[in-house]
């Protein structure tokens, strides 16, 4: 006999709340925006900022790039209930708090994903459109997640034994050497074909993550770091899915214990794939629509050669999960559909704004290789230099009689302003000689009072371009 559900029922509403959602999708009114980095570029004050300018939308004189409002369209923004209950939600409540707090403070430091939704009310551009709906509404939902858990894609394509052999050989290089001594020495007493004792799983993984958390300390600044969810674990904080590590040696061929050291580090290894990182490209990642991923170049100047190369590379890592070329793994596992992907160097507001161009520029350079192969794929790029909440001013200042421009602001650690020349930003890839005459000085500054914000706006530079790379043509 047939069964009808009552209007109210919890499964008629959950159908028709999942179907609410399936149409939005279809009807081109629902965005899925992600926002990632490695650790401490700059997503939670970007996206608290992003979200604050759309808020704000209404007044047009703050965001004279992002044409919706440009051309007077936006007829107001608000937070809605996001639709993913199963994922935290993005705290842009506490985080504008901290920012308007006296004195202000930067939002805390995040490990995991969370995500926000906003309803976006606008006058259609299409005059057809216009007649029909005159005020539509557009579901944006920002997603908020570490660009470490990137760092794990290639890991879907190497055995354990590949994967331990690429670790090793990175861990034969200073600074990583050095700083990897007490792992191996513990690795080295263990006899891996012994049966299994869950204490040595649980040490050796401890030290193999105290040695990805020293080499990601300030002092080396490294960011090549995998697992990815070694230092940015998210909910799976002490779960026996992280308890692993690769090997310095692969016992030799023919050995059939499935209950010893080297088969359970193995078998652990085999499940955090599929259970973490497979997980997150099939659960999060194919379900973006677009992508903004933002860089700290001026952090990586800061700290030497060495750093500087190592972020080189895990950004290009990072990339890798948006070539989906016919022949390579991404495609044949996953059905992906970003089609905008924005590069963003992060904290401008760090340097005089005649450098603006340089580094925008030394960006292209530096992501050059990635970002031929993604546009290869049909993916639109754009790059951006831009700053999600503006923390200095740029003044000029007299040297040995000649006028110099600088910034002026309040550095991270101190209460007094200064006004400081913080270096120009190379256009080409540096050498290590570079790194040698204190070239780079690029500091950390304290948000702004929100007394100093005009018209209560947090001050940014240029997010008005990114909206309207990320959404504009959505309007
Ligand atoms: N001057 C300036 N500093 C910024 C800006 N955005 C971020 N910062 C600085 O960068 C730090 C990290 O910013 P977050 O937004 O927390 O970075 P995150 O990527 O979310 O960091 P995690 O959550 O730790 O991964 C802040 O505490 C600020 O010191 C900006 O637009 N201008
Ligand atoms: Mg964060």
């Amino acid at each position: 006999m047939r069964q009808w559900l009552h209007p109210l029922s919890p499964v008629t509403h959950g159908v028709k709340k999942n179907f609410d959602e399936a149409l939005n999708r279809t009807l081109d009114r629902s965005v899925r925006l992600a926002v990632t980095g490695l650790s401490r570029s700059g997503k939670t004050v970007f996206i608290t900022s992003l979200v604050h300018q759309l808020i704000h939308g209404m007044n047009n004189d703050h965001l004279p790039f992002f044409e919706l409002v440009n051309n007077d369209r936006l007829q107001g923004v608000k937070q809605q209930p996001q639709p993913d209950l199963h994922i935290p939600t993005f705290r842009y409540d506490l985080s504008l708090d901290s920012l308007m707090a006296d004195p202000p403070a930067w939002p805390e430091p995040t490990s995991s994903i969370s995500e926000i939704r906003l309803a976006i009310r606008y006058q259609p551009q299409n005059t057809l459109l216009r007649y029909f709906a005159p005020v539509n509404t557009l579901y944006l939902d920002i997603i908020d997640y570490p660009g470490e858990w990137l760092l794990d894609l290639p890991l879907l394509d190497l055995s354990y034994e590949q994967w331990s052999a690429q670790i090793m050989a990175l861990c034969d290089q200073a600074p990583r050497l050095a700083l990897s001594q007490a792992w191996r020495m513990f690795m080295d007493s263990l006899d891996l074909l012994a049966p299994t004792k869950e204490t040595q799983l649980r040490q050796a993984s401890e030290l193999y993550t105290e040695f990805l958390h020293c080499c990601h300390d300030k002092q080396y600044g490294l960011t090549l770091l995998q697992p990815g969810r070694f230092t940015m674990p998210g909910d799976l904080k002490g779960a026996p899915l992280l308890e692993f590590c690769p090997l310095l040696k692969i016992p030799a061929h023919g050995h059939k214990a499935t209950d010893s050291f080297y088969a359970t580090m193995k078998q652990r290894y085999e499940s955090y794939k599929e259970h973490v990182v497979r997980k997150f490209y099939k659960d999060h990642f194919c379900q973006f629509d677009r992508q903004i991923v933002l860089v700290d170049v001026l952090r990586a100047f800061n700290t030497g050669y060495a750093t500087f190369k190592d972020m080189q590379a895990a950004i290009e890592l990072v990339l890798k999960s948006f070539h989906y070329g016919k022949s390579n793994l991404f495609n044949r596992l996953f059905n992906v559909k970003i089609d905008k992907l924005l590069f963003a160097a992060t904290k401008a507001d760090h340097i005089t704004p005649n450098q603006l161009p340089n580094l925008e520029r030394f960006l292209v350079q530096m992501l050059a290789q990635s970002n031929n192969n993604i546009k290869f794929e049909g993916v639109k790029t754009e790059t951006v230099a831009l700053s999600a909440l503006k923390c200095t001013q740029a003044a000029n200042t007299e040297f040995q009689g000649q006028q110099i421009s600088c910034i002026k602001g309040i550095p991270k650690h101190s209460d007094k302003p200064v006004a400081l020349f913080p270096g120009e930003v190379p256009v080409d890839i540096p050498v290590p000689e570079d790194w040698l005459q204190d070239r780079f000085n690029f500091i950390d500054f304290r948000p702004p009072a929100a007394s100093q914000w005009q018209n209560n706006r947090l001050p940014h530079m240029r997010m008005d371009r990114a909206l309207q790379f990320l959404l504009g043509d959505k309007f």
